[in-house]
């Protein structure tokens, strides 16, 4: 409850600001980052700590042996022992090499103090061992695969690399394909895994089509012969299915009904004609909790072979909604709710002049959750459902969508100054427990002048 009251004190706030016209987020980013910054030095002291008290304990042992007295040796050898099983536990699942490495070194020595005689020409090189160890963890303290957070420099370098693909899917601006000599539109889809940001310096574990979140938009016309490579570079089989197009039976990509699934290393090439133009999507089909929860989708747009048969917007983004799980398992609720793979305040902003009108393609493909995405300031109305042109012309501010569901909206930005686009329910716009600072599922709209 308290969080909720927290979390609504500073969207009021935000809100404020916004209407004043400010931009308003950039104390809001310096603080999360600042937060954020914190944690992770926090968590590499714990483990400076630990191994400083691992050396002293060490020391200690070995001034016993050389004075030669076996009860104290014995004593000082259960206290190293018994110090590296306070901290051993903290270790082991976040740190596995630095865990195989202090193991190395101590079993020996932790074996030798309470049965065999000790080896004191091991414990004499232990001392240089467990500080070799630790610088070699503090030069480096996410070498073992299972990063948490990136070191500053890799960390931005990343991060600026990936902007460009998130502004590519928001733009829609889709895969370049390659044309055959038979006509056909050919694309490739590389189902990978790939460490992701859904913020600056907080890394998910994704798995990605071509090493993005959204994967790239394939944005074709109405009647075009597509041929789309799927290659399997994770660790279990995939497939694609074709969200809400028509496909022949054999390409709708369900693993043991339409298709046997690809294996890891394999390929499979879908091949079909596009149908009816709209706003569709496409994503893995097997053992899709895990598979769909983990970054694997991405936007199908499909154009009108004649584009004056459809309203031409100013503007036309697209907005592929899901989240993450970050240091927590499947089983538990996303803790980084995203748009294109990011959440604010790393979310891309939509900046329009007053009077233009703007479309933007909603895709939930979230595994399990509902978002009602509500705008400030103005009212918009649902152009289509599922890529079916609606007819209703209900104006409206808040839409629920459900996952699998897809909808454009059009409006007319009337309204000068910042307004907010965002999911109201409230623990999907925060960023992991932070109920202080606004996240995951909330976007800017910038109608300027
Ligand atoms: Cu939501």
């Amino acid at each position: 409850m308290r969080k909720t009251i927290n979390k609504l004190l500073v969207s009021v706030i935000v809100s404020t600001v916004a209407l004043s016209g400010c931009v308003g987020n950039s104390s809001l980013s310096k603080t999360s980052k600042a937060e954020a910054h914190a944690k992770k030095d926090s968590a590499i002291s714990e483990i400076k700590k630990g191994i400083t008290n691992l050396l002293s304990a060490a020391k200690d042992l070995k001034k016993e042996i050389s004075i030669g007295d076996e009860a104290k040796i014995k004593q000082t050898g259960s206290k190293l022992e018994n110090t590296w099983a306070s901290f051993e536990d903290s270790v082991k699942p976040k740190h596995p090499d630095l865990y195989e490495n202090i193991e190395k070194y101590l079993n020996p020595i932790i074996a030798g103090s309470s049965a065999a005689p000790l080896d004191k020409q091991v414990l004499s090189k232990l001392d240089e061992q467990l500080i070799q160890v630790l610088n070699d963890f503090l030069k480096n303290p996410d070498s073992n695969g299972k990063k948490d957070e990136l070191t500053d420099m890799a960390a931005i370098d990343e991060f600026n690399a990936e902007a460009s693909k998130v502004k590519d899917v928001f733009n829609g601006v889709g895969l370049t394909p390659h044309i055959s000599q038979d006509g056909v539109k050919e694309f490739t889809l590389v189902a990978e895994p790939h460490m992701w940001e859904p913020v600056k310096g907080v890394i998910a574990n994704a798995w990605t089509f071509n090493g993005q979140v959204a994967g790239p938009t394939i944005r074709v016309t109405e009647g075009d012969h597509v041929r789309i490579k799927l290659v399997n570079k994770l660790p279990e089989p995939t497939t694609i299915n074709w969200h809400g197009m028509q496909v022949p039976n054999n390409m709708a990509g369900i693993p043991d009904v339409t298709q046997l699934a690809v294996e890891p290393g394999k390929s499979f090439t879908y091949e079909f004609t596009v149908g009816h133009p709209g706003t569709y999507m496409y994503h893995s089909m097997y053992d899709d909790m895990k598979q769909v929860g983990s970054g694997l989708y991405g936007a199908f747009i499909i154009d009108p072979r004649n584009p004056s048969s459809e309203v031409k917007y100013d503007h036309d983004y697209t907005m592929v909604l899901s989240g993450f799980h970050v240091n927590s398992t499947m089983e538990d609720e996303e803790n980084y709710y995203t748009i294109d793979g990011r959440s604010y305040p790393y979310t891309q902003p939509i900046v329009v002049k007053i009077g233009e009108t703007v479309r933007i393609r909603l895709i939930n493909i979230d595994p399990t959750e509902y978002h009602t995405m509500h705008l400030h300031g103005m009212n918009f109305q649902v152009i289509a459902k599922d890529g079916q042109p609606s007819k209703d012309t209900q104006e409206m501010n808040t839409l629920s969508i459900g996952p699998g569901e897809m909808y454009d909206i059009a409006f007319k930005a009337d309204a000068l100054g910042t307004w907010l686009f965002q999911c109201h329910i409230l623990d999907h716009t925060m960023n992991a427990e932070d109920s202080m600072h606004m996240g995951g599922l909330v976007t800017m709209v910038k109608v300027v002048e």
